[in-house]
This record gives C-alpha cells, sequence and structure tokens, in this order.
C-alpha cells in the first residue's frame, strides 16, 4: 500500500469548463486517483477553482457582479457539475480561500528572506481610454516568440511561451480595444527564477521517467535563449492575494496583488488545509511537509501542455526557493488538445461542447469513456459526432451493454435469477482465464503508468473476451444437450459481470456501480487471482437483469448536436 497524493490544474473560475479542459486534466486525474484507490492505495487527491488575476476579473464584470459574489457562484456551478462527471475529489477548493491567502503570504516572505526577491521599478502598459494599468489579459497582440496575433499579455496559446505583456508587438486593452497605450511607472516584485536555475535543473535531471512532453518543454524553457528570467509575480488589480510578507504589510507594495500564476499551484497545498478545515481529513502535512511522513508519498499534478512550465519551473522554484521541506512533484502527466470536429474548442466563441451541455444530452460514463479513450496523450486529438456516435455504440452498447443483458436475462429465462451451479470448467474456460490473466495484468501495467489510451483499449479488449467466449460456448445451444455445462458457462459469465464492474469503474463508475448492484454483490475488490475472482458469486446467489446499460446514439440524435453546438453558445 501506498500514499498517492495527486492534483488535477485548477480551472480558472471563469464560465463553465469545455471537454477538451476536462480531459486535459480533471478527467485523468480522476481516472488515476479511482484506479489507487480500488488497488487499496490511500489517496488524496484535490482541485480546486483559479480565481485570481485578470480572467476572474473581466468575466465578473461581463456578467455584471461584483467579483467575490461571481466567484463564489461559479464555484458552486463548477462543484456540481464535476459531481455530475463523478469527479471524485476528496476536496475542491477555492484559490481565494483564506488559507491560500496566507500561504502565498507566506511563501513570498520566505522567498524574500531567502533573497530571491527583487523590487523592480518598470514601466507598465497604461491605457488612457480605460484609465489603468493594463496587466496579462487586459493586453492582446503579436507574440514576439512565434507571430500569432493573439497571444494574451501573459502567455502565447500558441507556442506556450511565458510572456510579459510589455513584450508584445501591436498591444491593445481587452477592456476597449484601445491602442492609445503608454508606458507609465510602477513597482512590482520579481522572482529571482534565474538564481535558482542550477538548483531546479539539478532537480529536474533527477525526476526518472517523465514523459517526453513534460521534460521537453521544461528544458526548452530553462535552456533556451537567456534561459529562466526572472518573473514579475505582482500586479497591479484588485482582485487577488493582497502583497503582503507574511503577517506584516509590505512597505511600496499597498494596494497590489500577487500575480495569479504565483498563488494558483500554492493553492494544491491551501487546498489541503481547506480539506483539513472542512472536517474531510485530520492531518494535511503528512501529505505535504516531507519532515511530517510526506517522504513517503508520491506526487503526480495533471494538467494540459500550456501549463506545463508553470509545474516544472515556477512552482519548484517557489518551493525549493523557500527553503522549507515542502512535498514536490514526483511525476507530471501533461496532455496535448482535444480539438472539436475540424477546429479548436472555443470558449469565447461557445464552440464545441461544454461540461454541462455535455451532462444535459448524456450521462456521464458515455463522455468519461469517449474522452478517456482518446485522450490527446501523443499528438492532439479530435471530438467528430461521428467518432463518438461509433464508439459508444459499439465499445459501451455493442459490447460491454450486450455482454451483460445477453447473459443475465440468458440466465433468468433458463436458470432464474439465482446462480446457476454446472459443471467444471472445460478447456475453453482454462484458457480464458490465462487470457484474462495476461490482459488483466497489462491492464493494470498501463493504468499505473497512466498510459490513458493504452488502459483504455486493454479494457475494451478485456470486454470482447467475454463476448467471444459467449459466442463460443454458446449456452443457449448447449442448454439443449448439456444443460450442465450450460449452467456453468453461464456462472462464470455472471461473475465476468461483477469482475468487469470492478475493471471498468475507474472509467465508468456509474455503469459499474449498476453492475455491481444487479450482481447483488458489493465486493468490489480488485482481482488478485483472476480464477477465484470469478468463483466470487457462488451458485445459488441471487442476481438480477438491469436495465439497459448504455442506449445507443441514433444517427438522427448525433445529426441534431452536431448542428447545436457547432455555433454560438446559448
Ligand atoms: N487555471 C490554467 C488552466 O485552467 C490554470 C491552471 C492553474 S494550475 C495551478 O488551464
Ligand atoms: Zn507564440
Amino acid at each position: 500500500m501506498a500514499r498517492h497524493l495527486i492534483t488535477s490544474a485548477i480551472p480558472y473560475i471563469n464560465g463553465i469548463k469545455h471537454l477538451g479542459n476536462l480531459v486535459g486534466s480533471q478527467l485523468p486525474a480522476d481516472l488515476f486517483a479511482r484506479y489507487c484507490r480500488a488497488r487499496g492505495h490511500e489517496v488524496l487527491f484535490l482541485c480546486a477553482t483559479d480565481e485570481h488575476g485578470t480572467p476572474a476579473e473581466l468575466a465578473a464584470a461581463k456578467a455584471g457582479k461584483p467579483v467575490a459574489e461571481y466567484c463564489a457562484e461559479m464555484w458552486a456551478v463548477q462543484a456540481e457539475i464535476a459531481r455530475g462527471f463523478r469527479l471524485s475529489f476528496d476536496h475542491f477548493g477555492r484559490s481565494s480561500s483564506p488559507q491560500n491567502h496566507r500561504l502565498t503570504q507566506h511563501f513570498a516572505a520566505r522567498l524574500d528572506a531567502a533573497g530571491l526577491i527583487r523590487e523592480v521599478s518598470e514601466m507598465q502598459m497604461y491605457s488612457r481610454a480605460d484609465q489603468r494599468f493594463l496587466p496579462d489579459r487586459y493586453i492582446e497582440g503579436t507574440c514576439p516568440n512565434c507571430g500569432y496575433e493573439s497571444a494574451r499579455g501573459d502567455q502565447c496559446d500558441n507556442c506556450t511561451k511565458q510572456l510579459d505583456p510589455v513584450e508584445l508587438i501591436n498591444p491593445r486593452s481587452t477592456i476597449s480595444g484601445s491602442t492609445d497605450l503608454e508606458m507609465r511607472e510602477t513597482r512590482h516584485l520579481y522572482l529571482r527564477q534565474s538564481a535558482m536555475k542550477d538548483e531546479l535543473e539539478r532537480w529536474i535531471d533527477t525526476r526518472e521517467g517523465w514523459p517526453v512532453l513534460t521534460t521537453s518543454i521544461a528544458k526548452k524553457w530553462l535552456n533556451d535563449g537567456e534561459g529562466l528570467q526572472d518573473r514579475g509575480i505582482t500586479r497591479d488589480l484588485d482582485w487577488g492575494v493582497p502583497v503582503r510578507k507574511g503577517d506584516a504589510p509590505w512597505p511600496g507594495m499597498e494596494g497590489k496583488v500577487f500575480y495569479v500564476w504565483f498563488d494558483a499551484p500554492i493553492e494544491y497545498i491551501a487546498c489541503a488545509q481547506e480539506w483539513v478545515d472542512a472536517g474531510k481529513g485530520d492531518d494535511w502535512e503528512r501529505w505535504w511537509r516531507t519532515d511530517k511522513g510526506a517522504d513517503d508519498v508520491r506526487y503526480t499534478q495533471f494538467m494540459g501542455k500550456d501549463n506545463v512550465p508553470f509545474h516544472t519551473l515556477s512552482f519548484p522554484v517557489t518551493i525549493l526557493g523557500s527553503g522549507e521541506p515542502w512535498k514536490l512533484v514526483d511525476y507530471i502527466k501533461s496532455f496535448n488538445y482535444l480539438n472539436y470536429d475540424g477546429g479548436q474548442f472555443s470558449t469565447s466563441r461557445g464552440r464545441g461542447v461544454f461540461m454541462d451541455q455535455a451532462l444535459e444530452i448524456l450521462p456521464a460514463d458515455y463522455w468519461r469513456w469517449w474522452l478517456l479513450s482518446h485522450a490527446p496523450e501523443s499528438s492532439d486529438s479530435e471530438f467528430t459526432w461521428e467518432n463518438f456516435q461509433a464508439s459508444v455504440n459499439k465499445d459501451l452498447a455493442d459490447v460491454l451493454g450486450n455482454f451483460v443483458s445477453r447473459v443475465t436475462k440468458f440466465c433468468r429465462a433458463k436458470f432464474g435469477e439465482v446462480v446457476p451451479e454446472g459443471g467444471a470448467y472445460g478447456a475453453a474456460e482454462e484458457a480464458l482465464i490465462a487470457t484474462l490473466t495476461t490482459r488483466i495484468r497489462a491492464y493494470e501495467g498501463h493504468m499505473e503508468a497512466m498510459e490513458v489510451r493504452k488502459s483504455a483499449s486493454e479494457l475494451r479488449a478485456i470486454w470482447v473476451l467475454g463476448n467471444e467466449y459467449l459466442q463460443e460456448a454458446a449456452p443457449w445451444s448447449t442448454v439443449k444437450t448439456d444443460p450442465a455445462t450450460a449452467a456453468m458457462q453461464v456462472r462464470l459469465a455472471l461473475n465476468l459481470i461483477r469482475l468487469y464492474a470492478v475493471l471498468s469503474a475507474p472509467f465508468i463508475p456509474d455503469a459499474a456501480a449498476t453492475m455491481l448492484a444487479a450482481m447483488h454483490s458489493a465486493d468490489d475488490r480488485w482481482p488478485g487471482d483472476v480464477a477465484a475472482a470469478l468463483e466470487m458469486l457462488e451458485p445459488g446467489h441471487a442476481f438480477e437483469v438491469p436495465e439497459v446499460l448504455f442506449t445507443k446514439i441514433a444517427d438522427e440524435a448525433r445529426e441534431d448536436w452536431q448542428a447545436r453546438f457547432a455555433g454560438v453558445r446559448g
């Protein structure tokens, strides 16, 4: 038994996320958390909303609400949708929590004491039309690195380079669109990341088996051009963590807040404190402090590729620079992008399927299965309605659903709603158990390695084995000449349903629960010896025929949805 700390990148508070966001962090993190729990490990799985900075301010302004009120409402909306997708967070926190305020100010004080913060007087973009400084996302312009025309002030979405707003070419205000901008003096705190380059590089070099996507992005920003640059960690904004040195004021920094990307990852830790303060846990330090037992913890982070630089460089600098024994990440699982039907998902244009809409049209398991089995791991992947329909109809309805329904209905008709006795296994059953064993061990290997697609295809292959067995054994004809053998075949198949429920639960938790309930079984222990796992439901054990597990998607529904989600949301 091991201890797993698992965090998903924390989604911005501004609005409901689309399926591309979901599959890039929260959903695969949930898959892994559920798998680890199923294997008997101790898990702390955390996520939160990322509430500070310009995205929140801009969205609140658009909604015509005070930003605190807007964030509270949107947190509740996101929490509800997360429950709908069965995301099994131990706590879904908020980066605006008092815990995160305190901890962020604490880290800033430590970094300052370590000489890692310098104060810089700089010229910053000021918009005369808007009468304010324009940090981050209040400015858009052309990326100096790749030429992308809609790069944001803090990062280019196209090439992932972290930017400072002043570096943009042809900048404009995103509030008013005004290009009447001037440079004015303002003072800010800079984190001396450059001073941490060697320590950071040493740390990255000791990370074993990190995915290429993760290390290549980290190394790129560590060694490219000027190398690791110092980062401004304060902003001229109202909404955020006020700049303080721990409990003390920070002279000269009055009225400023920390940059959202400074406090957001600290929320991973604060979230564990919130978890304790909410009465859900009793000790956060044994997960986060290596001097308090967190040395044994394996810490895995899940995120989209655009978030990798912040997690491999910025956040580790905060942790290492503090000089305190905080737990550092052991493994970063990052994802490429999911595209939507020939283009990109677009939050601003409402293009694609958003999490709330997805749950309105189909149960969570349908989405979970498609998204995970098509996770953008080695490259970007694409959602198309045809592919979604085919995958649901084939994998879920024809393969898994059909197996469950055929076996239970046949047994009810011939032997009643109890597991029949039957004779001893023959060669076909022995062969099935051997193949299942190989495949289940392979499935475990892929799940442990967080190879999401490979896990899904192994699971699908395990389902297919059941159908192939049933087809070959054909108890519906065997029963006419040899009822005892038919009974044995059905007994094995009913046990397979229970086993499938256990194996499939991390992917499709609701269907798995339905299958277990139909088998009148509460035993969801992970199979060690497969033969033994297939004897758990003994002769005489009652079961029932479940409702249809998965309904096929008709062409008409698919076409409707295709049209509905192509355009503008609303
Ligand atoms: N909120 C970006 C995103 O949602 C950002 C992640 C923060 S992780 C600490 O993709
Ligand atoms: Zn760029």
